[in-house]
């Protein structure tokens, strides 16, 4: 296994989701962040950007290397190396030598701009060899060493100091379970990969809710060289719904001694990801004595100045409960897990049941309303934007249940309840909802079967 502590833990951000990449000003926004919060490696691969992915082949034209020159510029001035990531899988030939050579240039084309490091990412790619592929290497594993190992050398020789970082086909447990990219990749790239290459890795999942000490030396005796976390735990690309603005946390409680560093790729949504990027720096610079609900609440009092507004001012609670509601994929927040409480006491019971249900739930919906207005008077729009969509839809549920209680403490209540505002076509409609009422998930994550 390559020397653990010959070389900086790195920590920092991937762009590396899939959606609009984010703008200039955004990114300039995310330096000064991660500068605060200590984090040292900003990534850029976002998956939409054509010269990432799908053209990778293409060299940038000279604006847009102007334009990414001065973004290494901005980025080296927080303090920050700049990694360029290209994902070719898409259509490379890896026995071609010229991609080989292509992936070089395109490579060189960044460094003579000024980046630090390189990734090379085959995550999300066709799982089944071209003929030429196959017959020369007979697996992934073996084609996917053979390129990276050549791409590190030719780089190395004129950058010797570059860190070079590789993701693998699967790059989680369950892919690897599955045997996606050929039964015992894993162990084959990491006997055939170059020791100095880093190898990124999401945890037992693509969203881990846990990454333990023990999985991480699994994978690293698995790999030969600790792995380097990518960790999509507030990714939110798969679901655009959701927003994840809950801290890190359930990874490695010794990160420096299992991991070669850990990377968040964040919601697509720029300004939901202060929290993450502030509880990131936490957790690398405090380890095994981190805390993330403390890391949450210190990272909560840090954003508010962000709610500055034309109208009244924030306070830290409202700060608390819109992070509270928009928390994690495995976990919600305090303040959701009371409402969703609430909500199911006063659904499941009669009014004489509800108890304390009810009065929270009419707090709940001035509260939120009053939210609402608030969010429209924040100077900062992008940060208006992100939030409003979701909000605007808890806000319409919390009227309709405040409207079924009036309905249900009536005196004669009518047979049924049809709500005034909330009609059938335009409210919870489109295609994709009404899929989704076909086929129910079980709280264990199973689907039963339809039909009798
Ligand atoms: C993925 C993709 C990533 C995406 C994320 C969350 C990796 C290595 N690749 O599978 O681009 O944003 O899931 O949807 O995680």
């Amino acid at each position: 296994m390559a020397d653990v502590q010959s070389r900086p833990f790195l920590t920092g951000v991937i762009e590396g989701f899939y959606g609009r990449p984010w703008t200039t000003d955004q990114r300039r926004r995310l330096f000064a962040q991660m500068q605060a919060a200590g984090l040292r490696c900003y990534a850029y691969g976002p998956k939409d950007d054509l010269h990432h992915r799908a053209c990778w082949r293409e060299a940038y034209s000279e604006s847009a290397c102007a334009d990414l020159r001065a973004l290494i510029d901005l980025c080296h001035a927080h303090d920050l190396r700049f990694l360029y990531a290209l994902g070719p899988g898409l259509d490379v030939c890896y026995a071609d030598p010229e991609d080989s050579v292509r992936m070089a240039e395109r490579y060189a084309q960044i460094m003579a701009l000024g980046a630090d490091d390189v990734a090379l990412l085959f995550d999300d790619i066709p799982d089944t060899m071209a003929q030429a592929d196959a017959e020369r290497f007979g697996s992934f594993a073996k084609a996917h060493a053979h390129v990276a190992n050549e791409v590190f050398a030719r780089l190395t020789k004129a950058s010797p100091d570059l860190r070079f970082l590789f993701c693998p086909t699967p790059y989680c447990s369950r892919m690897a379970d599955a045997a996606l990219g050929g039964e015992g990749y894993l162990r084959e790239l990491g006997e055939a990969l170059h020791p100095e290459i880093d190898v990124f890795w999401t945890g037992p999942e693509i969203i881990s809710a846990t990454i333990d000490d023990a999985h991480a030396r699994m994978i690293g005796d698995l790999l030969k060289r600790p792995p380097m976390i990518w960790d999509n735990l507030q990714a939110n690309d798969y679901d655009l719904r959701r927003l994840f603005v809950g801290p890190c946390q359930g990874r490695p409680s010794h990160p420096e001694e299992s991991l070669s560093g850990i990377f968040i790729n964040p919601n697509c949504e720029f300004e939901a990801n202060f929290i993450p990027i502030h509880t990131l720096g936490a957790y690398v610079s405090k380890g095994s004595a981190y805390q993330s609900l403390d890391a949450f609440s210190e990272a909560l009092e840090a954003w508010l100045p962000a709610f500055a507004s034309t109208g009244d001012a924030w306070t830290l609670d409202e700060v608390r409960l819109l992070a509270e509601i928009f928390y994690l994929p495995h976990e919600d927040g305090a303040a959701a897990q009371q409402l969703l409480e609430d909500a199911m006491v006063v659904a499941s019971r009669p009014p004489d049941a509800w108890g304390e249900a009810e009065g929270r739930l009419r707090e709940w919906h001035t509260t939120v309303v009053r939210i609402a207005v608030k969010l429209t008077e924040l100077k900062n729009r992008d940060l208006f934007y992100t939030f409003n969509r979701q909000w605007w839809e808890l806000r319409e549920e919390l009227e309709l249940l405040t409207q079924y209680m009036d309905w249900r403490q009536s005196e004669t209540p009518d047979e049924r309840f049809f709500p005034s505002e909330h009609l059938l076509g335009t409210f919870r409609g489109g295609v994709v909802a009404r899929l989704q009422g076909f086929l129910a998930m079980e709280p264990d994550g199973s689907i039963k079967s339809t039909h009798a």
